[in-house]
Parts: C-alpha cells; structure tokens; sequence
C-alpha cells in the first residue's frame, strides 16, 4: 500500500502538474479528491490550497516544491538536474509556467471567447469534479458562471496584463514556449526531460486529451505539438488526474 497521498481537485493544473511528477517518477500514491466546496479531505492541514501531498505523517504544499522533495526522497527518474545553473534555468522555466502559462489558462474561464464552449467546458469540468466529490446538481449547473468569480481565480486573473488581447497573449506565450525550447527537445533548452516539462504538460495537453472544446492554441504549433508527443512517451496513457473513459484523445 502507498504511502503518498495527492490531494486536489482533479481539475487543478497544480495538482495536475504533481500528478505527472509522481507517474513520471513510477511512485505509487492514492489520489485524493479535495471538495471545493467544504475541503473537507485537507482539513488537517489548516489551509485550503491544493495541491497538498502527503508522504508518511509529513505533508507539504506548493506544487513545484513537491516535485523538489520527490526528487530529494526518491532520487530515481530525477526530475532536476544535478547542475546548479541548469537546475537554476529550470525553476525559471516553471516559474513562467505557474506565473504566466496557468493564470492565462484561467483567463481563458473568467473572459469567455465563446460563450457556448465555455459553458459546455464548465459543465464538463463539474462532471470531472463530481465524480470524485459529488456536487449538488444546481452546483453542476452553475459551475461555468462560479468559476468565473472563484476569489483565487480571479486574484490570478488580476495579475496578468489585461490590456492585452486575449488572442495576442496566447500567440506571445505560444513564442515564449517555442523560445524556452530554444531549439532542443525539451524546455530550458535540455536534451533530457525534468519538472519543468511535466510542469508544463498537462496544461499543454489537458484540454486536447479530455475533448474540450477550445482552439487548443499552443498544442496547435508544431515545434510544440512534437514537444508535447516526447513528454507524452514517457508517461503513461493516462497522465492526468481524470478516470480513463474521460480520455477522448491520445497525442501519441
Ligand atoms: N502556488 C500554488 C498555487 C495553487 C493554487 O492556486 N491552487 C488552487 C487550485 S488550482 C487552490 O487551491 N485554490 C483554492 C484556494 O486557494 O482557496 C501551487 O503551485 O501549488
């Protein structure tokens, strides 16, 4: 039996990103569903954010710490470079992630492009959330609009630069994606994978594999479709936080 727990919602893109740190580094660990309503399943750690992972009687938060004490406690499949400058160059790149590429994600929830799809999209993340902590039916329903005014979201929301376009924020982030390729298979210009990569895969890849409907920019541009294909081999089918028949479409 597994000693490491995840807790989250199976929708956050930070628990997300510690889903792909445990499955890269073959860990076995139980996944638990956080309610969003009551987070009730982490009260014992006095605080409401997820991801939280447990490991024994120690807990922690704060996703891409998790993946640095993975790496520390089991040092096989590392997730970090031995290097200090190169290490360094990683926890700049999923800085980006966390900071720029997840909150734009989330900007995508609040300033709807097309009313319909992200309602369809919310609905169909309610489902994703009630199969692990059910939801009352009238929650489900006014899932889309709920998100939209979440207090977390729209903090991170508030800190992006919304004078810009929504259109010429994800066609300067899809570039600041292929420039921390620089040119080599994987991110912070590395010839090997690490956190930074699964940092930034299920953000890349959840929409596309779960059938969402949405442009899935990024996942569109070539250099980043084959990045995207790379990571996707070395996890297993199922990299996400959802059961598998919520899988509709595989990159590789
Ligand atoms: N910096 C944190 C961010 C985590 C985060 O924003 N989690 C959201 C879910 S996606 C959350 O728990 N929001 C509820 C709250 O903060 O009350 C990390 O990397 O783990």
């Amino acid at each position: 039996m597994s000693d490491i727990q995840l807790y989250s919602y199976p929708t956050s893109p930070y628990g997300q990103k510690v889903g792909c740190y445990l499955k890269y580094k073959q860990l076995d660990y139980r996944f638990v569903g956080v309610s969003p309503l009551s987070s009730e399943q982490i009260k014992f750690t006095g605080q409401r954010q997820v991801p939280v992972l447990q490991i024994g009687d120690e807990w922690k938060k704060e996703s891409s710490e998790l993946g640095i004490w993975l790496d520390q406690l089991f040092p096989e499949r590392p997730i970090m470079p031995n290097d200090e400058a190169r290490a360094q160059k990683i926890r700049g790149v999923d800085d980006w992630i966390s900071q720029s590429l997840i909150p734009a994600m989330f900007r995508g929830a609040v300033e709807w492009q097309n009313a319909f799809n992200s309602i369809a999209n919310g609905w169909r993340l309610a489902r994703t959330v009630n199969i692990v902590t059910p939801l009352p039916f009238y929650v489900r329903l006014i899932w889309p609009f709920a998100v939209k005014r979440a207090p977390f979201i729209v903090r991170m929301v508030e800190q992006l630069d919304l004078n810009e376009t929504m259109s010429d924020m994800m066609f300067r982030l899809e570039q600041e994606f292929v420039d921390h390729l620089n040119g080599q298979d994987y991110l912070g210009g590395e010839s090997e994978l690490s956190l930074a990569d699964l940092s930034a895969f299920p953000i890349i890849a959840n929409a596309y594999m779960t059938g969402m409907r949405s442009n899935h920019f990024l996942i569109d541009r070539p250099e980043i479709r084959a990045w995207a294909q790379r990571v996707a081999r070395q996890l297993p089918a199922n990299p996400l936080l959802v059961p598998d028949s919520f899988i509709k479409r595989s990159l590789v």
